[in-house]
């Protein structure tokens, strides 16, 4: 089959290609190897920045988001035993950001391209990207048994961290960029209602932990661990007895306790593949980066990519003009290196490092206290954390 653009992955990046493309009259198809159940049932982000939102709703595909998706205008930075807002919306004129699950954002784009009769692989076999440094590049995968091939103008490749496109880049053409950080997050969805009305990130001397949600049912929990650490060795009471202690406040507050549903551990990376960008290949999304999870950031970052991409390739279309595919890579690598600053920053503020000395602890200290304190410090955590504006 022959289209204009192949997309390899049907995560954030891929589906909000494929549909940003098709409103701009461009063709593509779309080649996942995971079931659309999978996808759809895949626990991770939560937290929307304002923009992506914006985007949802230009994009037609908002409605249900804006239903069903909670506004928040605040977070809680709590150390010390105390809690102190972060007034989000004050401290950026007004803006904000939305709880909607990472899994609702994929359903509701893979729904709209189904509805559309528009192609969408799932469970495909063997995917494999061929002749990206040529004029005519393909993807080649098995379907049903059967072997089949895309001709297409480009690829993009949205498959994730693990995925085949950025590996079909000859190592010497990029460059790589990264930072395991020594510790994970253990994280948890538990069947009760938020304890809290908005996020609360703690900093805490046995480790950091995260408070967040799903929905006024579904509360969503994270606690910083050693990256060897097996879930084995988590039972939910210990789960539980941990949350509770990192948690606890001078004053009566109280986590709210329920069934788990879900657990797993994330380890935390910082990673960036320059260029984004290799012959007739774009990679989007966890396929050229990846932040670690404390500023939220991962999936607003792929649709930043993927908003920069398919304008790009509208243009071609419509004019001919390369100019904004040959941008591509630098206009998002300005964004993905302050988003991973900021990723970075928060990370290294709120938890504690195996090889961290009194004087780092006293210092992290210290920086969340300005942070509280100081307008200027927390108008600039602010305006990252709902989001920085597309065009820098
Ligand atoms: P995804 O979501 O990994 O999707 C890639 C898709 O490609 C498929 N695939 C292939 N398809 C075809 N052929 C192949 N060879 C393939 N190999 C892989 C995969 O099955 C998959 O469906 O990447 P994408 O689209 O770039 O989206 C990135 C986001 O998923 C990721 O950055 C976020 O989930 C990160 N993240 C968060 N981001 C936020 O913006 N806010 C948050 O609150 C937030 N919390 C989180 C997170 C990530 C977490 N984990 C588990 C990594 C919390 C956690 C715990
Ligand atoms: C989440 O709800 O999964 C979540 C929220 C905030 C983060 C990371 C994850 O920083």
């Amino acid at each position: 089959m022959r289209t204009q653009v192949g997309i390899v992955g049907a995560g954030p990046a891929g589906t909000m290609l494929a549909h940003l493309l098709a409103r701009a009259g461009v063709d593509s198809v779309v080649i996942e190897t995971r079931s659309r159940e999978y996808v759809q049932e895949r626990v991770r982000a939560g937290v929307l920045e304002q923009g992506t939102c914006d985007l949802m709703d230009a994009a037609g595909v908002g409605a249900r988001m804006r239903r069903e998706g909670l506004v928040h205008h605040g977070i809680e930075l709590r150390f010390g035993g105390r809690g102190h807002r972060i007034d989000l919306s004050d401290l950026t004129g007004g803006r904000s950001i939305m709880i909607y699950p990472q899994r609702e954002v994929v359903k509701d784009l893979t729904d709209a391209r189904v509805s559309a009769g528009l192609p969408i692989y799932f469970e495909a076999e063997d995917v494999r990207v061929g002749d990206v440094d040529g004029d005519h590049p393909e993807i080649l995968f098995i379907h049903d048994g059967f072997e089949h091939r895309v001709d297409c103008d480009f690829v993009a490749g949205c498959d994730g961290f693990h995925g085949v496109c950025r590996e079909a880049i000859p190592r010497a053409a990029l460059t790589i960029y990264e930072r395991v950080y020594p510790f994970a997050w253990l994280g948890i969805l538990a069947e009760v209602a938020p304890s809290s009305d908005e996020l609360i990130y703690c900093s805490h001397e046995r480790g950091f932990a995260l408070h967040s949600m799903r929905s006024p049912s579904l509360t969503r929990l994270y606690l910083q661990c050693d990256p060897r650490e097996a879930i084995e060795n988590w039972p939910d009471d210990r789960i539980w007895r941990e949350l509770q202690t990192r948690f606890a406040t001078e004053s009566d507050w109280r986590l709210a306790e329920g069934p788990i549903v879900q657990k797993g551990i994330t380890p935390m990376r910082s990673f960036v593949a320059e260029p984004m960008r290799h012959g007739r290949l774009f990679l989007a999304g966890d396929a050229a980066h990846i932040v670690p999870p404390t500023g939220a950031k991962g999936l607003n970052l792929a649709v930043a990519d993927v908003k920069a991409m398919a304008a790009a390739f509208a243009e071609f279309y419509r004019s001919g003009r390369r100019e904004p595919l040959d941008n591509y890579s630098s206009v998002c690598l300005r964004r993905v290196w302050k988003v991973q600053r900021f990723s970075w920053w928060m990370t290294s503020m709120l938890h504690r490092f195996p090889d961290e000395t009194p004087f780092d602890w006293r210092r992290q200290q210290a920086e969340l206290d300005y942070v509280i304190g100081s307008r200027a410090a927390a108008t600039s955590l602010a305006e990252n954390y709902v989001g920085l504006p597309f065009d820098l």
